[in-house]
């Protein structure tokens, strides 16, 4: 019977399910299975430059290829510095697989103590196993050779089910002993359980409700995406046909050109009409909700239960009967498959007003700066009708999400990805260099497929980051240039935190952070164009120029854009939200984010 080490065994087991790029950091508890890597046709590595943006990363790749993100860690310093990032994967259902190279068994079993151990008297290794526990749904706690295949197969498969993050823990010694290759011969099952007969019965409720209601709409959430249903959930509202409304974690999933969508509805904070219009739906369907505060407008969507039916990730609920046993992405299927032929919805597409036509709407009370200056309010757009479709465009935690949700995508089938619920700043930048690796694998696997149109091929990566986040990661960078990826980065310089500013301490220092000079970043990390790779942006015109050249919009290698902003210039939805605060439009106003009359 042939052989082979358990540690090929687990990368073989994870390239099978198209994972095709490991991101991690080495360390003397993984180096050895690290090696296995290079075994593994069509699998590489990729080191970040440190655990928590390698975290990230397998985020971001994760987002973009919808199969896990892997990162590999050594034990206890490693491990505990990725952390945070995953965490982040956790709160916002992506999959990640994290891999931890422990001490070998003997170690272990005699308590030594191996560089690394938290205790100086008979320290226990498993102790940040234990500590991490709560950020992962499932783990795998390998001693045993015999075992550990169907250990690793079955977290494996847990990571796609709950799209949550899995953990591995490898002992050294033990990813050199050996298992039968056989065992890869049977594929790997992903697939959701469901129960049938409730998937049945919730399909013929939603129709029913859906047929039943005057003026229904339907709401789209993230978890649509996150559970891989994006193309299950257009389908179903195509066929449809009646208002489509989105959070603004959802943008993109569907395009803000179908003609079915009226807008992106953060609570009360909407763009004029769009709070009013879903108002008005006698029924409204929300699809993969994700109802965090940061999501939800601050909990002001104003859905009323009673004519609330959702289809959530794992169950259905419609007017209160409650269909368990269901998974999102086989029940819009069957939904989209579901429509009666010929039907007809008697909603009536909302037309709303135009922000022109509504003087008061709070997108016009914003701060005026001099005409010539890049504003939030102005920039938005002019960045938008820069995307093309097939692109991916991450939003950075602070003001650019709140630019990036209101801005209407001219584009379809762009992919905008946020860390809005968990909202760890600094996420972003990593998260760009797995979205470009993973675009990387995507166009070579479109191409190998016979797909040799290089723009359907290649969508570009787009990071909207603020010079506050990207201080914390912007290290990634060096491996966005070394591995040969070529994201376009525009990085609002407004000095410091204005997102923080706005909330509290406008002008206190701790709202301030230390100045970069940007047109050193891309020689510090060997670029190989720095001079034309790089621009930094200050007025209206300069922007224009550089999203009209050539070199920006179609690059050979990564961009660096920095955009000059005023460290009070917000969008208008931030500054209302902050507004509804007691008290607070008098203090915007004497802190100047607001002109005082
Ligand atoms: C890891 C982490 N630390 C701190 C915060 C708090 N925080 C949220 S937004 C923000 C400032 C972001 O500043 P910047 O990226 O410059 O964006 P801006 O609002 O200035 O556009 C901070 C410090 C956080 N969310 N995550
Ligand atoms: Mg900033």
């Amino acid at each position: 019977m042939s052989t082979i080490p358990l540690g090929r065994y687990l990368w073989e087991r994870i390239h099978q399910v198209g994972v095709n790029t490991i991101i991690g950091v080495p360390g003397d508890f993984n180096l050895d299975f690290l090696d296995y890597i290079y075994d593994v046709e069509g699998l590489r590595f990729v080191g970040s430059a440190n655990e928590l943006n390698g975290a990230y990363a397998a985020d971001g790749y994760s987002r973009v290829k919808s199969v896990p993100g892997v990162m590999v860690t050594t034990h206890g310093v490693g491990e505990l510095s990725a952390l945070n990032g995953i965490a982040g994967a956790h709160s916002e259902q992506v999959k990640v697989i994290h891999v931890v190279g422990q001490t070998n068994r003997a170690m272990q079993d005699n308590h030594m103590l191996i560089h690394h151990s938290i205790d100086s008297e008979q320290p226990d290794h498993s102790v940040y196993s234990k500590m991490s526990k709560l950020a992962r749904v499932d783990e795998a706690q390998l001693w045993d050779v015999k075992e550990a295949p169907a250990q690793i197969d079955r977290v494996i498969r847990t990571c796609f089910l709950k799209s949550r993050p899995v953990y591995i823990f490898l002992p050294l010694d033990l990813s050199a002993e050996h298992v039968p290759a056989d065992l890869l011969k049977k594929p790997l099952d992903i697939s959701p359980p469901v129960d049938a007969k409730a998937q049945d019965e919730a399909v013929s409720a939603v129709i029913e409700a859906l047929s039943a209601a005057k003026n229904p709409a339907i709401f789209v959430d993230i978890l649509t995406q996150r559970h891989n249903a994006v193309q299950e959930t257009r389908a179903f509202v195509n066929k449809l046909k009646v208002p489509i409304y989105a959070s603004n974690m959802a943008k993109g999933v569907i395009d803000d050109t179908d003609p079915n969508f009226v807008g992106i509805l953060n609570g009360k904070w909407a763009f004029p009409g769009v709070f009013e219009a879903i108002s008005k739906a006698d029924f409204v369907l929300v699809l993969g909700d994700l109802p965090g505060d940061t999501n939800s407008g601050f909990f002001s969507r104003g859905f009323d239960e009673s004519r609330t039916a959702r289809i959530n990730v794992f169950d259905v609920n419609v007017k209160g009967k409650k269909y368990d046993g269901t998974f999102i992405k086989p029940l819009l299927a069957k939904l989209a498959e579901s429509v009666p032929a010929g039907w007809k919805s008697q909603a009536v597409m909302p037309k709303l007003p135009t922000l022109e036509e509504t003087p008061d709407h709070p997108a016009h009370q914003v701060k005026k700066f001099p005409e010539n200056q890049i504003t939030q309010q102005w920039m938005w757009d002019k960045i938008m009708g820069f995307v093309r479709s097939g692109d991916v465009v991450l939003g950075e935690t602070g003001t650019s999400l709140f630019g990036i949700a209101d801005a209407k995508c001219p584009v379809p089938n762009v992919r905008f990805q946020t860390q809005t619920y968990y909202g760890s700043i600094g996420w972003a930048t990593p998260a760009t260099l797995g979205a470009e690796l993973a675009q990387q694998e995507m166009a070579t696997e479109k191409k190998a497929q016979g797909e040799m149109d290089p723009k359907a091929a290649r969508g570009r990566t787009i990071l909207l980051t603020g010079d506050g986040s990207m201080n914390l990661t912007m290290q990634e960078v060096g491996t966005m240039i070394k591995n040969g990826t070529r994201p376009i980065i525009f990085v609002l310089n407004n000095s410091g935190y204005t997102i923080e500013r706005v909330i509290h301490g406008a002008h206190q220092t701790y709202n301030d952070i230390n100045p970069a000079s940007y047109q050193y970043m891309l020689p510090l990390f060997q670029h190989p164009s720095p001079s034309t790779c790089y621009r930094r942006v200050a007025s209206k015109q300069e922007l224009m120029n550089a999203l009209a050249d050539p070199e920006l919009a179609d690059p050979k290698h990564l961009q660096l854009v920095e955009i000059v902003l005023d460290k009070l210039d917000c969008p208008w939805r931030l500054l209302e939200i902050i507004k509804a605060r007691p008290g607070k439009t008098e203090e915007l106003k004497a802190e100047g984010f607001l002109d005082k009359n």
